[in-house]
């Protein structure tokens, strides 16, 4: 004979009924392929907001279009769909707005490195107090797998069937040179790492970048011989070099590597204070 649990029994998720399916479902679900970094990421998205016990209505999401779009589903608190690439934008008139509020944009590496670039770049020359996360799968998921300016020289996509032939962007040293004034970079493989990154940067006052690479294994992954999800999982995970240790290599050594560590921190002012200040110091008396 079965046994079946009685309801009262059946343990809870530990997380689940802060988000918006868990309330609904009573478990947090995601729709993510076998193997996608994106529900991995989403969930410690909900372990940082349990971890740390932050009211969630402080902290709004704001994604752009692309298949991390769906994180929200699983996410506590507000989230905002925005347009294709303009994550940064819309985030930065709600901070205007309601300087209270510390946004958190998810964006990838199609949204924010090609069509959003402008928005991104002047995000960071503003240092405007929100926390922009990266997800980096050197691909355009959700419309089939064509190259990202993310996507490596050689590889293949759907869109370079015998290898992609541009130079790629490193999102860290935009950031940098863009005037970003905390930066990190790790890999689905770090997620102690890029929680507690997140966790500095929803202190930090200005522009947070935490990037976070993470597998596509639909496309990228079948594209590029990794017959198993976890092939390009370890993949990535194989290739990641700390800062400290990628100190003590040499660019050929470092060529096909990914760094990963704490790149920026540092205090500038804030822009959002400065329009407050401004404000105030204009207003009729
Ligand atoms: C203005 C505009 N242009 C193009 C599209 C089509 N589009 C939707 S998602 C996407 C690519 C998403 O790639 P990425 O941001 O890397 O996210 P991923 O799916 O890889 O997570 C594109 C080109 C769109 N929705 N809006
Ligand atoms: S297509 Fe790629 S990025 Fe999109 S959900 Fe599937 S594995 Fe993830
Ligand atoms: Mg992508």
């Amino acid at each position: 004979m079965t046994y079946v649990r009685p309801p009262e029994e059946k343990p809870g998720h530990p997380i689940g009924k802060l988000t918006m399916s868990g309330k609904m479902l009573g478990q947090p679900l995601h729709i993510f392929c076998r193997g996608c970094g994106y529900g991995s990421i989403a969930q410690n998205f909900c372990r940082l907001f349990a971890e740390e016990n932050l009211d969630a209505t402080k902290y709004p999401f704001f994604v752009g279009v692309g298949c991390y779009s769906a994180i929200p589903v699983v996410l506590p608190g507000y989230s905002l769909m925005t347009l294709h690439g303009r994550t940064i934008c819309t985030a930065t008139g709600a901070k205007l707005a309601k300087p209270e509020l510390k946004p958190i944009c998810i964006a990838g590496d199609g949204d924010l490195l090609s069509i959003g670039t402008n928005h991104f770049i002047h995000g960071c020359r503003r240092n405007i107090d929100m926390l922009v996360t990266l997800l980096h799968n050197k691909v355009y998921g959700m419309t089939g797998g064509q190259s990202a300016p993310t996507t490596p020289e050689g590889a293949k996509t759907t869109t370079a069937k015998w290898g992609y032939i541009e130079p790629t962007i490193d999102a860290v040293e935009l950031a940098r040179v863009a005037g970003a004034t905390y930066i990190a970079r790790w890999t689905v493989a770090h997620p102690r790492q890029y929680i507690n990154s997140w966790k500095k940067a929803l202190k930090h006052k200005g522009f947070s970048l935490v990037e976070i690479i993470s597998p596509c294994p639909t496309y990228f992954g079948r594209k590029n011989d990794f017959p198993e999800p976890l092939d390009l999982f370890n993949w990535i995970k194989n290739r990641a070099v700390t800062l400290k240790k990628a100190k003590t290599m040499s660019p050929e050594e470092l060529q096909d590597k990914i760094i990963v560590g704490e790149f920026v921190e540092e205090d500038r002012p804030e822009m959002t204070e400065k329009y407050y200040e401004l404000i105030e110091k204009v207003r009729v008396k």
